[in-house]
């Protein structure tokens, strides 16, 4: 398998990654399920410190085997510190993840039960690294904030990015995403889950402080059917839908999984 041929179809798929990708059995791979009872309550772990700027997203993509939203470096940057944190880390990109149905497509999962589908806010480390792709070669270069959906009443700040979706319908395709606000996809309470792990799909870099929110948002069926509308393969091939793009729990091996509450 090829770097730009993994995918998430049986052939190409999480448990084919590790003949490419070595890390994929590594020690500190995501996601994981996490455990309530076995997660720590630490009396240190200080509360986050967000500050995201709706000026600093600027564009939506269909990069094929999901869509970014995009948030660019300019002088308006959004960020988040503190928390488990020890810099300042920028947003680089946000992103969902889901499955064939509304049933299951989060990554992470709570004492075994799979959410709808799990929301990435994707930092870097940049007090101590010049990009997304140095920092990723470190394992304090990014920070991922999780957000789990669950299926309930449509989510409104959700819908901006759901509405954006039939602009950017085949792989390779871009489209203007701007003044949308991230905090809007934040839920109320601030608590959290964190450990050390990985990116969850190729290259599987062991970079990554996860902070995972306790309380999912939520978002209707209706919202979450259209992930599933957006095509994986470009304009003028055979028209192939992205109907799933989640990693199962990997083992935790000799990892603590700390709580903020
Ligand atoms: S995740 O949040 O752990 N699912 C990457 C970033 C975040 C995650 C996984 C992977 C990543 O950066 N991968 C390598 C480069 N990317 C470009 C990118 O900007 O972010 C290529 C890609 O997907 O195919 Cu994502
Ligand atoms: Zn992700």
């Amino acid at each position: 398998m090829s770097s730009s041929t993994w995918g998430y179809e049986a052939h190409n798929g999480p448990d084919q990654w590790h003949k490419s990708y070595p890390i994929a059995q590594g020690d500190y791979q995501s996601p994981i399920d996490i455990k309530t009872q076995e997660a720590k309550h630490d009396e240190s772990l200080k509360s986050l410190s967000i500050n995201y700027n709706p000026s600093s997203i600027k564009s939506i993509v269909n990069i094929g085997h999901s869509f970014h939203v995009i948030s660019e470096d300019t002088e308006e940057i959004s960020v988040v510190k503190a928390g488990p944190l020890q810099a300042s880390y920028r947003l680089n990109q946000f992103h969902f993840h889901w499955g064939p149905s509304n049933d299951f497509g989060s990554e992470h999962t709570v004492d075994g039960k799979p959410y709808a589908a799990e929301l990435h806010f994707v930092h870097w480390n940049s007090e101590k690294y010049s990009s997304f792709a140095e920092a990723s070669k470190n394992l304090d270069g990014c920070a991922i904030l999780t957000v789990f959906l669950k299926v309930g009443n449509a989510h409104s700040g959700l819908q901006k990015v759901v509405e954006a979706l039939s602009l950017i319908k085949t792989k390779g395709k871009q489209a203007a995403f701007t003044n949308f606000d991230p905090s809007t996809l934040l839920p109320a309470s601030k608590d959290y889950w964190t450990y050390i792990g990985s990116l969850t799909h190729p290259p599987l870099l062991e970079c990554v402080t996860w902070i995972i929110f306790r309380e999912p948002i939520s978002a209707s069926p209706e919202q979450l059917n259209k992930f599933r509308s957006l095509l994986s393969s470009a304009d003028g091939e055979k028209e192939s839908l992205i109907l799933t793009n989640y990693r199962p729990p990997q083992p935790l091996k000799d990892r603590q999984v700390r709580a903020s509450f």
